[in-house]
This record gives structure tokens, C-alpha cells and sequence, in this order.
């Protein structure tokens, strides 16, 4: 296995990304489309689905690669490409991922986080995934009585973690055996790019984007979750006052499921626009088991709201588009967003109500700020 170095020739952009991505980091390369990419589609094409490393990208040689699948299991198994297309059948899936750090440029605004990237709403793509279900991957392997959870082991080594350790992370056996979690070799009808994985990745479809593992070695069956740094100590929810650098693993709330979240995605403030009707749209999902159920929009701060037009999500695991059309004063407006859940839930008003040491999960009210030509 060899590692792409960004900046290489081998990839365009260099990891055939649109040239308005905006780059939080180059090395580990994380970036996300700017606001208006995402707009007014559910499907985001590969050149703008945002992408979140903790490492080098590995470049892996899908002929010589192998999926080992082991721990508590009758048969352990391992599996080229070849077997998994030959013996199991081939599934489509189509799934929003979200990253645990979407939006959380919002809480920097109310406290530093030290070491984390100030991510947009743009840390969440949807794309059609194409590969085989873990459920059926498991079941050829015999799952045995006593394990609880599913861990995924990648080969990429990051040096963020402490210590340094590839990335890996784990989800309950029920989620791994529901038949929703696919093994993916495919995105957007094409093979999965380096970027994102290939040869092989896990899409946990509602659950957080961390548990997606890319460059996907090894399945392990076991009783515990998973005691990588990414799955003990990272992606966890520290009280305000904890100090992540002290913290040791199982401290915190370790994410899962997704929260119910939204984002204004045009007009994205950047332009100036003439006074009067204006379409705003954007996106809310709800993760795992929810729909969003109602999308709410303001233009005094949240004391009045307007219903939004929503779209019903185009599968179970899709965020769902809005749209509304608002008078757009002359001057100075803040548009604020909402959403509501099936479950009859909405989101919290500020993110300083949710700070969290790493800087995870903001689903606070979104809010951009737009302005009218010839303003004064
Ligand atoms: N091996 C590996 N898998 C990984 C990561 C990683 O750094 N290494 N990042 C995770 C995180 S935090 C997210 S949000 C998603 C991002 O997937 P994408 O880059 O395809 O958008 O991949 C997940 N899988
Ligand atoms: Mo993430």
C-alpha cells in the first residue's frame, strides 16, 4: 500500500474535488462544498461530497486487498472484491452521511476549540452507494452468542490520535445485523474514489459519519465496543468544563444516531440581492429512525416563523430539501431555520446551549445574514 500525497499528479485537485471546495486542511485533506454546491438537490456529486480524514489517504491495490472478517464469528472469512460480488447480492443504498463536526463553526463562535476544524454546513453529502450488506457478510460468517458490537479496522494511521493508531470504530451488532449498514464499493454509480475509500467502506446510513470507515480491512465481531481512539476517547460529547487533552477512553457520551439538524443553503449571504421575494432553501435531516416532520423559517430571530415547503425524503436515510419564498426587507436580515422531527422534536436555539469541548453535533437554529442592494 502506498499513500497519496495531496498535491500529487495522479488526481486532479487534487483528489478530484470542484477548485471551490472549501480546504479546512490539505494534510489530512478536509474540505466541504461551499453552501450553494449543496442546494436544490438531494444527490451531491462525487467532485463535491465534502470529505473528512484524520490521516494520509492510502492508495490500495484492490487486486492484492483483502477483508478479513473475525472475533466471535464460527467462520472467519477473507474475502477479495471478487468474493463479495460473487457471493453475496448486490445492494443499492441511498444515504445522507454526516459528519459529527458539521456546522461547528457555530460553537467556535461562542468558544475556541483548540485542533478542530470550523466546518460549515457543508460536512454532509448524499450519494447512491452500491455494495453488499454487512448483515448478509456477517451471517455467511456466523455471528456467536456473546458478541455485542462490530468493529472496522482501516489501514490510514492517524497523527492525531493519542497515541497515533490507524482509524477504526465500532457500532452495536443490532444496528451491523439490521440489513441497513452496507459494505460499498461503489458511490454515485462509479467505484469509490481513494478519497472515499475504495476499494471498500462501511456507509452506517443515520448514524455518524465517523462510524463510516473507508479503506474498510477487517470486520471483528466482540462483546465490547471498539477500543480505538476514534471510538473510546474522540467523537464522544465531554462535558463543557473537561479538558479533552485529560479525559481518558469512555469518558463522555459516545455518539451514535445522528440529531435532528438543518441548514440554510441559498442565498448563502454572499452577494448582496434586490429587496422583495426571495427563495431560501436548504436542507434538515433527522438520522437514524426520523423524519423531518417541518421546517420552520424567521425573519425577526425566531419571535415569528413561516412553514417551509418540504420534500418527504427520497429514502429512509436522506436529508430532505425546503424551500420557501420570503419578502426580503431592504437592509440588514437574518434568516433563521428550524426543524422539527417525526418525533415531535426540534432544535435547540443556540450553540452556546450545547458547547462540547471537541465541538460535536451542533444542530442549533441556523442563521445567515443577508443583505439587499443599495442597502444603506
Ligand atoms: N479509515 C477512515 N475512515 C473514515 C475516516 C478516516 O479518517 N479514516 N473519517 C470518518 C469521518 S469522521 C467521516 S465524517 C467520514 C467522511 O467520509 P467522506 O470523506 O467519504 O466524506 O468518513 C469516516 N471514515
Ligand atoms: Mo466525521
Amino acid at each position: 500500500m502506498e499513500f497519496v500525497r495531496a498535491g500529487s499528479a495522479r488526481d486532479m485537485g487534487p483528489w478530484g474535488k470542484r477548485d471551490d471546495m472549501v480546504v479546512h486542511r490539505r494534510e489530512p485533506f478536509n474540505a466541504e462544498p461551499p453552501r450553494h454546491a449543496l442546494a436544490r438537490r438531494v444527490l451531491t456529486d462525487p467532485e463535491s461530497f465534502y470529505s473528512r480524514n484524520h490521516g494520509p489517504i492510502p492508495h490500495i491495490d484492490a487486486r492484492a486487498w483483502r477483508l478479513r472478517v473475525d472475533g466471535l464469528v464460527e467462520r472467519p472469512l477473507t474475502l477479495s472484491l471478487g468474493d463479495l460480488r460473487e457471493r453475496f447480492a448486490e445492494r443499492q443504498l441511498l444515504a445522507t452521511v454526516q459528519c459529527a463536526g458539521n456546522r461547528r463553526a457555530g460553537l467556535l463562535d461562542v468558544r475556541d476549540i483548540p485542533g478542530e476544524d470550523p466546518w460549515g454546513p457543508g460536512a454532509t453529502s448524499t450519494a447512491h452507494w452500491t455494495g453488499v450488506l454487512l448483515a448478509d457478510v456477517l451471517a455467511a460468517a456466523g455471528v456467536r452468542p456473546g458478541a455485542r458490537h462490530v468493529a472496522f479496522a482501516a489501514p490510514d494511521v492517524s497523527p492525531l490520535a493519542d497515541p497515533p493508531q490507524p482509524f477504526g470504530g465500532s457500532i452495536p451488532l443490532a444496528k451491523a445485523i439490521s440489513g441497513e449498514v452496507l459494505l460499498a464499493w461503489g458511490m454515485g454509480g462509479r467505484p469509490l474514489h481513494d478519497v472515499h475509500g475504495a476499494p471498500l467502506r462501511v456507509i452506517v446510513p443515520g448514524w455518524i459519519g465517523a462510524r463510516s470507515v473507508k479503506w474498510l480491512e477487517r470486520v471483528t465481531a466482540q462483546a465490547e465496543p471498539s477500543s480505538n481512539y476514534f471510538q473510546a476517547v474522540a467523537y464522544r460529547i465531554l462535558p463543557p468544563d473537561a479538558d479533552p487533552s485529560r479525559t481518558g477512553p469512555e469518558a463522555g457520551i459516545p455518539l451514535g444516531p445522528v440529531g435532528l439538524n438543518c441548514a440554510i443553503l441559498a442565498p448563502d449571504g454572499g452577494t448582496p440581492l434586490p429587496p422583495g421575494p426571495t427563495q431560501i432553501a436548504g436542507y434538515a435531516y433527522a438520522g437514524e429512525d426520523r423524519t423531518v416532520a417541518r421546517l420552520d423559517v424567521s425573519l425577526d430571530g425566531g419571535r415569528t416563523w413561516a412553514q417551509a415547503q418540504l420534500d418527504a425524503p427520497l429514502s429512509p436515510w436522506t436529508w430532505q430539501e425546503w424551500r420557501i419564498i420570503v419578502d426580503l426587507p431592504a437592509g440588514d436580515t437574518v434568516v433563521t431555520a428550524r426543524a422539527w422531527d417525526s418525533t415531535g422534536v426540534t432544535q435547540p436555539e443556540s450553540p452556546a446551549t450545547l458547547w462540547n469541548p471537541k465541538g460535536y453535533a451542533n444542530n442549533s437554529w441556523d442563521r445567515v445574514r443577508l443583505t439587499t442592494t443599495g442597502a444603506q
